[in-house]
């Protein structure tokens, strides 16, 4: 990894990063095609998106209105996927249990409050803001101006040399740092059609580099939180039950990043009962268990991992769809 600042590379792998960037550049190169997506109406139901906020996405600047400068790490999960893939496990997402099974906005968050401490040592009055996922901050985006990589046509980031397992987090700052600015990446997918090809629910516009929200499997299993009818395709999947990573599993570049990895699976001793609940336990046990809990129990025993999200009904909803289809599905 490149050195930044007086930071040292120990420390900056001991927080899982794999790369970072820096840009100034506060304007999204690609906000007209998100103004367009939400135009069209792709990214319903996720209402959230294109509300007042949307407006904000058009300037770092209207989020953080002191913004100078921004560093973008990239946090790896690819331990985590390597060991799903190892053991043929696709029922959650590999960013779910990437992080030790904790939320990653708490953890992420924590891990960029330490880098911006060393960097607070070096430059008096230095001041930040934080994105991370929840902001209204077009964060692909964002690395891209900070030269991590490009839009695949998956509409993930990829990275070169280290793929797309990866959670963005950055640290916008109330000042320019010295530092060189970024070589912006070129498309790498070239005549390559592997995620369009593979997605079973035919979610992605690979000519347009998006996505239908309302098609894709990680929106009908994280974003909708009540009864709903899975995407057609869905019986295809390989019998996710939370997210959905094929679209980035069949990526070519993701396979040179997996190779130098080892597989782990490290999971909080308060929170090991996830991999009994998804990998161990038959399905129709884990149905048990949600329609036994009330609302309020599950989202007690959930609390603190990216699974409290859909909430008892969410996850009843899931699977139910995964049930009505696990006969028929697995690649
Ligand atoms: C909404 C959202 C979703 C939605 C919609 C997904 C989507 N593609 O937008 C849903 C619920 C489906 C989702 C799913 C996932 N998500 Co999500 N999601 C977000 C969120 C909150 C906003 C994304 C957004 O603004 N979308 C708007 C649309 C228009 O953007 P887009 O489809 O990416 O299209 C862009 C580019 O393709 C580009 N583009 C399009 N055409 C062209 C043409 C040219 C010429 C150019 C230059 C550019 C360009 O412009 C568009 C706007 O930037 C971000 C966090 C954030 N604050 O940014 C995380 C984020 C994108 N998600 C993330 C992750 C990890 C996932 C999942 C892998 C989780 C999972 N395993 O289930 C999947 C991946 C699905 C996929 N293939 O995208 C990561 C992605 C990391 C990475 N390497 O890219 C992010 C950045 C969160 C984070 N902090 O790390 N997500
Ligand atoms: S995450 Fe899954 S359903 Fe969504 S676009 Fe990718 S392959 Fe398709
Ligand atoms: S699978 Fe192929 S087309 Fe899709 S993002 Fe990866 S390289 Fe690009």
């Amino acid at each position: 990894m490149k050195q930044l600042l007086g930071i040292s590379d120990d420390f900056l792998k001991s927080l899982n990063i794999l790369d970072w960037g820096y840009t100034e550049n506060s304007i999204p190169s690609s906000y007209s095609q998100y103004d367009k997506w939400i135009k069209e109406g792709l990214h319903s139901p996720l209402g959230y998106l294109g509300d007042f906020r949307s407006d904000l996405r058009s300037d770092l600047r209207k989020v953080y209105p002191d913004f100078q400068s921004s560093l973008v790490f990239l946090f790896s999960y690819q331990e985590t996927k390597k060991w799903m893939m190892e053991n043929n496990h696709h029922e959650v997402a590999a960013y779910s249990l990437g992080f030790e099974g904790q939320d990653y906005h708490y953890v992420l968050k924590e891990r960029l409050e330490r880098v911006f401490l060393q960097l607070k040592n070096q430059f008096s009055n230095l001041e930040k803001f934080i994105a991370l996922d929840a902001q209204p901050v077009m964060e692909r985006d964002l690395a891209y101006r900070a030269g991590l990589g490009w839009f695949g046509k998956n509409s993930m980031l990829i990275h070169q040399k280290e793929g797309s397992y990866f959670i963005i987090g950055s640290l916008l700052l109330n000042q320019k740092l010295p530092l060189p600015g970024p070589a912006l990446d070129i498309d790498h997918c070239g005549q390559c059609n592997a995620c369009v090809e593979a997605c079973p629910t035919k979610a992605i516009d690979g000519e347009m580099r998006t996505l239908i929200a309302n098609k894709c499997i990680s929106t009908f299993t994280i974003e909708v939180f009540k009864e709903a009818t899975a995407p057609e395709g869905f019986e295809k999947s390989r019998g996710e039950v939370f997210g959905c990573d094929i679209c980035q599993d069949v990526c070519p570049w993701n396979r040179k990043p997996l190779a130098r990895v080892s597989g782990f699976l490290r999971l909080q001793e308060s929170y090991s009962f996830l991999k009994e609940w998804f990998y161990e336990l038959p399905k129709v046990k884990l149905m048990e268990i949600f329609e036994k809990e009330s609302n309020r129990g599950v989202k007690k025993i959930l609390l603190g991992t990216p699974f409290d999200r859909p909430g008892k009904q969410g996850w009843i909803k899931n699977i139910k769809a995964w049930l009505s289809t696990s006969n028929q599905n697995k690649i």
